[in-house]
């Protein structure tokens, strides 16, 4: 009886049940390039040319050690371009005795399962996604009864179960779970990104990357170059190259931002992780092994696993366990719409132009860029979370729900209330200024709060606490935040207000 192994572009991963129990004699593999999927949000090109060409190679290396594929391409004749239409063809052609897919990484494709379920006149099964280092049941008996969920005890957790950087008493390497104390560091003069890897383009990425420039000649961002990784031996050949070239100076600047440099010290391997390409194991025994051989600082080492082992894992937890209504969150009750200079770039503040670049660019930007200025600015100004949500969702080579929407609801906007984070990472323009050079380039100046000059995270900063002072004045983090404001005046306070509505207005109106 063959069984139609369904593969979504998100899980090109070999060492998944679904590949490792199949039949080569027997079973049939599903890939299928689609508009649905193409098109539920408005993806960046690159990430679309990147999982395309991605899905083609990985089909390829299946049909190599001798498995059955059925590779739908988008311009293929037939093509349904929906998931469900292409899995209900190949059923129809192939007449399997029952389908297994790998559970998906969003809400609205397990739904569309279920569904799809009364529809098939097989069985479908559907499998766990193995990749991920902590199960659901897991994760939910971690959670259970626990009045908050933060992810520093989760993490510890994980640390204990993997055994990863663990020492044979019980007790963490280095003798301390976190070293952040040691990490992120303002930039310092001449601090750039090392060499990093491009890949060539062989035929297939070029026949994709032609692909994707006819049928989404709108799509947002910028198509070439084009240097992703796109087979598993290009991905671990860009983790070795991050472990032994960059990983020891990770945790250093892992915060600071510097203009023209949208990579720094980051290691640029989400999109690899995430699509399935690399093991998350596998790429925190590596940093583990570059601290145990004396490569990389416990700092480093320690900061970077705690990305993938604890706050990686930790988001997927929060993500299905409170899905479907996660996405719905808006603690704040922020409504303003999203600006349109997020998709166009247009600003003359200089922080966010520099963070809308890269992202346009590369379909990447860093994880303080995405927190502390587009996600920071969007918390301040209170835009509506959905359309943030959606905005991240669609711009970066990395971006599935499943982690994007706890890093943007929870952690970016507090939209969440504060299941995810217990503060929210709100910050003036002294801490962009702190952390990079972006002031140097502006037309706004970070010491200015009030006038023609005054940098719009300032008063915006203020207005948002004063917005949501009855509901944060009681957060034992806040009384600092607040007793400066009480020590401001009136006066003062009312200036400061009046110039972050005319900076809303600004906004508004494409001025800012
Ligand atoms: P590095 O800084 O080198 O970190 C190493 C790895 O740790 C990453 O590759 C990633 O796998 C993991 N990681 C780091 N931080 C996080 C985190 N907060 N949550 C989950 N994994 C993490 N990450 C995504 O993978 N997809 C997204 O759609 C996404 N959206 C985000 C939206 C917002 C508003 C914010 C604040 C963060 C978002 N992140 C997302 C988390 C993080 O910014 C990216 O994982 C990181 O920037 C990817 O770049 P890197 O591989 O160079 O990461
Ligand atoms: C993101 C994406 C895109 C752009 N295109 C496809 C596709 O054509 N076929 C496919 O199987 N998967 C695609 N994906 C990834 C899915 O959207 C992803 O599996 C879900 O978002 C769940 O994480
Ligand atoms: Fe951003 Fe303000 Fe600095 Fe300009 S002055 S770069 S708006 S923080």
């Amino acid at each position: 009886m063959t069984v139609l192994r369904v593969i979504l572009g998100d899980q090109l991963s070999a060492r998944l049940d679904i590949v490792a129990g199949a039949d080569k004699g027997r079973d049939v593999f599903l890939l299928a390039e689609v508009m649905t999927e193409a098109t539920y949000v408005r993806h960046h090109v690159k990430k679309i040319a990147f999982l395309f060409s991605a899905m083609r190679h990985f089909a390829e290396a299946l049909r190599n050690v001798g498995h059955a594929v059925r590779y739908v391409a988008l311009d293929d004749d037939g093509n349904s371009q929906s998931l469900d239409g292409e899995i209900l063809r190949a059923v129809e052609a192939l007449g399997p005795g029952r389908v297994v897919v790998t559970e998906p990484g969003e809400w609205r494709l397990r739904e569309g399962f279920e569904a799809l379920r009364l529809a098939l006149p097989v069985p479908l099964d559907i499998l766990p996604d193995t990749r991920f280092l902590c199960s659901h049941p897991d994760f939910n008996a971690w959670a259970e009864g626990r009045r908050e969920l933060r992810m520093e005890y989760f993490y510890r957790e994980m640390r204990r179960r993997h055994q990863i950087l663990m020492e044979p008493d019980g007790k963490p390497s280095g003798g301390r779970w976190n070293f952040d104390a040691e990490n992120r560091k303002p930039p310092k003069a001449g601090l750039h990104s090392p060499r990093r890897l491009s890949f060539r383009k062989d035929d297939i990425t070029l026949a994709v990357l032609d692909l994707v420039r006819r049928r989404f000649p709108d799509g947002y961002g910028r198509l070439e170059p084009f240097h992703f990784a796109v087979t598993r031996r290009q991905a671990r050949r860009e983790l070795d190259h991050f472990i032994t070239h960059i990983l020891p100076g990770f945790g250093d600047y892992q915060d600071a931002m510097v203009t023209g440099e949208p990579y720094l010290r980051h290691s640029l391997l989400s999109a690899y992780i995430n699509a399935g390409l690399l093991y998350p194991l596998e790429v925190c025994r590596k940093a583990e092994a570059a601290y145990r051989d004396g490569h990389a600082p416990i700092n480093a080492a320690e900061g970077f696993i705690r990305q993938i082992l604890g706050w990686r894992e930790y988001v997927r937890g929060i993500y299905w366990r409170f899905m479907p209504g996660y996405v719905e969150r808006n603690a704040l009750g922020a409504t303003e719409s999203l600006p349109w200079f997020y998709w166009s770039g247009e600003t003359h503040m200089a922080c966010m132009r520099e963070a809308f670049a890269h992202t346009y660019d590369h379909a990447y930007s860093h994880h303080i860029q995405r927190l502390m200025i587009t996600g920071n600015f969007a918390l301040l100004a209170g835009i509506d979370p959905k359309a943030v949500h959606e905005w991240y969702l669609a711009v970066y080579a990395d971006a599935y729900e499943w982690v994007e929407a706890p890093n943007t609801i929870g952690m970016a906007l507090h939209a969440d209330g504060g299941l995810l984070a217990s503060k929210p990472y709100a910050a003036s323009g002294n801490y962009i200024n702190r952390m990079s050079n972006f002031c140097d380039g502006c037309v706004y100046d970070p010491s200015v709060s009030i006038g023609g000059k005054a940098c719009p995270f300032n008063s915006l900063y203020w207005d948002f606490m004063a917005r949501h002072r009855e509901r944060l004045s009681g957060n034992a983090r806040m009384p600092y935040v607040y007793g400066n404001w009480v020590r401001m005046g009136a006066d003062k306070q009312m200036a400061l207000r009046a110039q972050a509505k005319a900076h809303r207005v600004a906004m508004r109106e494409g001025r800012l």
